[in-house]
């Protein structure tokens, strides 16, 4: 019989035949969606986004559990009666202006969106003008930017500096991450904080929404 603990499972396997087979079977038995989705999917991505954290899996192993996951919220989510899944917040989220990179960009996402925010990806080479509309348009609480270029994390600050000039700054937490960058760097043009990893990603926007 479906359980939660086996659509877990599955998706820890990364196992996407699957999670779509166990994601039916829990419609057919009735099972509420939400439960499926909060406590089957997204418990086992959690579990995967701790394990990549520690080094105990690998980046394609997480994208087919993201992929699992994806496919059982698939039949799931149009059974959703509005706001019965948590959203903890909702992050804008891009590769900055200039830079083309988006494979641990995309991984962050996946994990915020299994941490419970709601994540609108702008893609790669956004912008300042383009992140700070999108948190307008979206009513963000989180602008989250990533760099993968020593040459492109500058535009980092021209973000937080055009926040500023339109007096906005305190609207919004800005978060900033990728290989290049660094803790003391988002110290010094003035971020909300830096997270090396996906895994941290998550657990540095549930920090700051939390005060
Ligand atoms: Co490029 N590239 N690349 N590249 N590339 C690097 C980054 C580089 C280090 C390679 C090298 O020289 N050794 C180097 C940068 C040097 C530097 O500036 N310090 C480099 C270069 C120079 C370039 C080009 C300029 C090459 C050229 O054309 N001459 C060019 C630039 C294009 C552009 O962006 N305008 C270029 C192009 C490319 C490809 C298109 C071929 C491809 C990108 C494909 C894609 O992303 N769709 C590519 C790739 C794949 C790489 C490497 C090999 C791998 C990057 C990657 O995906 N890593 C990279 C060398 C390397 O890292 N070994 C390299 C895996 C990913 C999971 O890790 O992105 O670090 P990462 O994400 C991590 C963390 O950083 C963090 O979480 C993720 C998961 O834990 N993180 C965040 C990332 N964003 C975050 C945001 C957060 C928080 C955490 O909060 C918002």
């Amino acid at each position: 019989m479906v359980s939660l603990e086996k659509i877990a499972q599955a998706v820890i396997e990364g196992d996407v035949a699957t999670v779509k087979v166990l994601a039916q079977e829990a419609i057919d038995a009735k099972m509420d969606p939400a439960d499926v989705i909060n406590n089957g999917l997204i418990a086992g991505m959690n579990v995967v986004g701790q394990r990549f954290k520690y080094g105990e899996m690998f980046v394609p192993e997480v994208l087919m559990c993201a992929k699992a996951m994806h496919a059982g919220m698939e039949p799931l989510k149009p059974l959703l009666v509005d706001g019965q899944v948590d959203t903890s917040g909702k992050v804008v989220l891009g590769t900055v202006k200039g830079d083309l990179h988006d494979i641990g960009k995309n991984l962050v996402g996946m994990l915020m969106e299994a941490g419970g925010f709601e994540v609108v990806n702008l893609g790669v080479d956004i912008e300042a003008e383009d992140f700070i509309s999108a948190a307008k348009e979206n009513n963000a609480n989180i602008i989250a930017m990533s760099a993968l270029l020593t040459t492109t994390m500058l535009e980092m600050k021209d973000v937080i500096e055009m926040l500023e000039e339109e007096g906005l700054r305190d609207n919004y937490k800005v978060i900033v991450g990728g290989a290049p960058v660094s803790q003391d760097f988002a110290e010094e043009i003035g971020a909300d904080g830096f997270a090396p990893d996906a895994a941290s990603a998550v657990d540095l926007c549930r920090s700051l929404l939390a005060g």
